[in-house]
């Protein structure tokens, strides 16, 4: 586990599972565009919460590459999840603004709800494709970006799922 601190917000990373973080009050989902099921953090957000999930995304789909829906926790330690629909690199443009607004929109939303921590996978970086280095420099720019916004997050947990992703964050992290 690795943290830094900067402008009043902490930034950790864990390996891990998205679905085993209930010090968050937040997980956000890698979802897709109809907010159901899928394989990788979707798939995984889903089996361990309830059918209940599904209804309640359901009036929200289908969300654009970009954008961010709030839903509560079923079945799950979390109070709330945060959808966003990631880029699929190669066809979704310009992918990095696509992917920073995820993480940006992810994190206003947060705020607006009253959520202090709040975890994120590395979005995009799975089944859509986006090279992982790239990516995780965006998700810590957009992150240090936007912390003159927050007041209320002040935790943001990345969990990334294998060992060599965890380093490869922590490699982009200590440059910047
Ligand atoms: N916890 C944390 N990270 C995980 C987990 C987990 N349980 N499982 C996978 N990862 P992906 P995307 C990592 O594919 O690229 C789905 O099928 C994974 O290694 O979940 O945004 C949806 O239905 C990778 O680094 O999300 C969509 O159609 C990262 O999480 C599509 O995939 C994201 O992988 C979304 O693709």
């Amino acid at each position: 586990m690795k943290k830094v601190r900067f402008d009043g917000l902490t930034i950790e990373l864990v390996s891990g599972d998205i679905v085993q973080q209930p010090d968050c009050d937040a997980i956000v989902n890698a979802a897709n565009a109809e907010l159901q099921t899928g394989g990788g953090v979707a798939g995984a957000i889903h089996s361990a919460s309830d059918p209940e999930l599904a209804q309640e995304t359901r009036p929200f789909a289908p969300i654009k590459p970009g954008e961010a829906v709030i839903t509560s926790a079923p079945n799950l330690p979390n109070k709330y999840i945060i959808h966003c629909l990631g880029p699929v690199y190669g066809r979704d443009k310009p992918e990095d603004k696509l992917l920073k607004n995820c993480y940006k929109n992810a994190l206003l939303l947060a705020e607006e709800n009253g959520i202090e921590s709040i975890a994120f996978p590395a979005i995009s970086t799975g089944a859509f494709g986006y090279p992982k280095k790239e990516a995780a420099t965006i998700a810590f720019q957009t992150v240090k970006e936007t912390a003159s916004e927050l007041d209320v997050v002040s935790f943001v947990r990345f969990v990334l799922w294998s060992p060599a992703d965890y380093n490869l964050h922590w490699d982009v992290l200590k440059e910047m």
